[in-house]
């Protein structure tokens, strides 16, 4: 055992590479599983919020790591917990019928098997295909549609796309028609389909600048120059600038997770006990075979932290930025680490506030800047880029940044899709949706919050309102969960606003911030579609659930061949109360892609995301100590 407890200075401390490995070793001489065995998962295992909140520096920290094992190639894990000072194992609990995130080593596996199986060399024969090297394979996850043939087993449905050359854009020749299913764990192929063959596209759909000569010579440099250094400070993964203060760290699954977010105002004030995309799906709205069952759930199906790029200065991030690495188990128990997975920097971003004094003849204005916490995850064919913003004023805002290249379908020359948008000569990309699902773990001047909904109604003409102008607030407090899962409504401003009804600003009403929706669709599929039961946490864009451990991500701990209804669904059928007690705000928002020609190859940013913006969590603008820039004004 490797005494790691030393090592630790914070409860929230990221896993270190000794920690992966001490708990790996402990499972791995239990005996109670063989050599084979793999793991899916190792995270720490989050001390609960009293033990973050008393801890106090110097003190002793218990540290636990929580494993995700896979003993054999059938469909089923076991969850582990090990306690690193004893080396004990203190949870082992067997869960059959599920499945984790698919595996590198799983994927890797059904795509040698794929290559290897005749029928699948025989369809791409049909389609004039003799190097086989030249077909790039992309396993994917299967859903769930009640395939007796995938029960008990861990599956990826593997889909083709042709590169002439080693650096082509594969998604540029999709190989139409060809289906495969492969048990993933044992590399066995159980079926292989072929529905007919359509032509290869004619395009070869490359964003590399040799193919797009010639390139802009008119750019000139624009350099971020901070002479005197960044404004923040990271000791350790603990974040702090302007008044704020927060622990970054990656997950494997969630990828960026903020914890302990807090402003100081004369003392810490804490907002979010922590703050993550719990899960995001991607269903397409084709109905066609090839298509039809193509629902990518991100985070667990995948995990948004074990796709994490590792950025570049000046590419990725520009300026004065500080990385955080993230360090991770391989499928083997092995740690590695992902260099600069975590990029921190801060961005100017216009003016905060301005008033000119026509009267006095004096004019103030600010700069804002905010502090950014971003990564970049790399799942498939797309990009998204998660970016966490802190500002002067109070608010924080998630904004998604969704680029890279859209899953495509190859069509008959002269066809045009119902269900998608013809993107590039006989080349379309189905209609889907990327639907996001952040956990917000709130903590606003304590643990006790309460959420209202607010709308604006409008007032009939009459006593009262002689004018016919008046408009008001009209404020309701969500009282249990079934009441809490809500909708967005642009007509009337719905939104909602979290309360400490127990911590009162100088004007005596209760502290408070609101969330700002953004792009903000819901699931189009059939309710009780497979994708409608597997993806039920986006059928609203609100959900409140009183804190319980374990409730952690949207769709469940294993959406993977998940046959749907858990996670938020399933929990908030019990309706519990959401009065007097921990709240966690569930809330989903994304975009509906429609796509266009301009996506093509490549996807120009599409943005979406949300704001928290204080609601009389302070008595006046917070803002009005920023000094005047007055040197760089003309
Ligand atoms: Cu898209």
């Amino acid at each position: 055992m490797v005494d790691v407890a030393s090592t630790t200075a914070h409860p929230l401390d990221s896993l270190t590479a000794d920690e992966i490995r001490a708990a790996v070793s402990v499972v791995r001489e239990s005996g109670r599983v063989d050599e084979g065995a793999l793991f899916a998962m190792v995270t720490l295992d989050e001390p609960d919020r009293e033990t973050v909140a008393t801890h106090r520096p110097g003190d002793a920290v218990e540290r636990r790591v929580r494993l995700v094992v896979l003993p054999g190639p059938e469909a089923a894990v076991v969850e582990v917990v090990v306690a690193l000072a004893t080396g004990q194992i203190t949870e082992w609990t067997p869960r059959k019928g599920v499945r984790p995130a698919l595996l590198f080593d799983d994927s890797y596996r059904a795509i040698l098997a794929l290559r290897d199986n005749p029928e699948w060399q025989e369809a791409m024969r049909r389609r004039g295909i003799t190097d086989l090297e030249r077909v790039q394979i992309d396993p994917w996850p299967t859903g769930n549609f009640g395939n007796s043939l995938e029960e008990g087993r861990r599956i990826a449905r593997c889909l083709s796309y042709y590169r002439q050359q080693p650096s082509d854009n594969g998604y540029a020749r999709p190989v139409e028609g060809v289906l495969a299913t492969v048990d993933a764990a044992r590399g066995e192929v159980l079926e292989v389909t072929d529905f007919g063959v359509v032509p290869l596209p004619p395009g070869r759909g490359s964003y590399l600048p040799e193919d797009n000569q010639p390139l802009r010579s008119d750019l000139r440099p624009l350099e971020i120059v901070q002479p005197d250094g960044p404004s923040f400070e990271l000791d350790g993964n603990l974040l702090t600038w302007q008044h704020w203060s927060m622990r970054v760290s990656m997950e494997p699954l969630e990828g960026l997770v903020l914890r302990g977010v807090a402003y100081d105002d004369g003392g810490p004030r804490p907002i979010l006990h922590r703050a993550s995309v719990s899960e995001m799906v991607v269903p397409y709205g084709d109905p066609g075979p090839m298509h039809g069952w193509k629902n990518a759930f991100d985070v667990g199906e995948w995990g948004l932290g074990r796709m994490a790029n590792s950025l570049t200065l000046g590419c990725d991030c520009l300026g004065e930025i500080t990385y955080l690495d993230a360090v991770f188990s391989s499928e083997h128990g092995t740690p590695y680490v992902v260099e600069n997975a975590v990029c921190i920097h801060e961005e100017d971003y216009g003016i905060l506030w301005k008033h000119q004094d026509m009267n006095a003849g004096r004019t103030e204005v600010r700069r804002s800047r905010r502090l950014v916490v971003s990564s970049i995850a790399t799942v498939g064919n797309y990009e998204y880029g998660f970016y966490w913003y802190f500002y002067l004023d109070g608010t924080i805002q998630l904004e998604v940044k969704l680029t890279g290249i859209m899953s495509t379908q190859a069509l008959s020359p002269g066809e045009l899709p119902e269900y998608g948008a013809l993107v590039a000569p006989e080349l379309a990309a189905p209609f889907h949706q990327h639907l996001f699902c952040a956990r917000l773990d709130l903590s606003i001047d304590g643990p006790v919050n309460e959420a209202y909904e607010i709308c604006y109604e409008s007032v009939p003409t009459g006593d009262g309102n002689p004018l016919g102008n008046a408009f008001r607030q009209r404020s309701t407090r969500l009282e249990s969960e079934l009441e809490a899962r809500r909708d967005v409504d642009a007509a009337s401003g719905r939104h909602w606003r979290f309360v400490n009804p127990g911590s009162f600003n100088g004007l005596g009403r209760p502290v408070a911030y609101k969330l700002v929706p953004g792009p903000t669709p819901v699931l189009l599929a059939q309710p009780d579609s497979s994708i409608g039961r597997r993806a039920g946490f986006a059928r609203h864009n609100l959900w409140v659930t009183p804190y319980t451990p374990g409730e952690r991500r949207a769709a469940g701990d294993y959406p993977n061949q998940h046959v749907g209804g858990d996670g938020l669904p399933a929990w908030t059928t019990a309706d519990r109360s959401l009065v007097g007690t921990d709240l966690v705000v569930w809330h989903t928002f994304g975009v509906t892609h429609g796509p266009r020609p301009e996506d093509w190859p490549v996807m120009p940013v599409e943005y979406c995301g949300f704001h928290l913006v204080p609601f009389g969590f302070f008595d006046a603008n917070p803002a009005l100590d920023l000094p005047p820039s007055a040197e760089h004004c003309h």
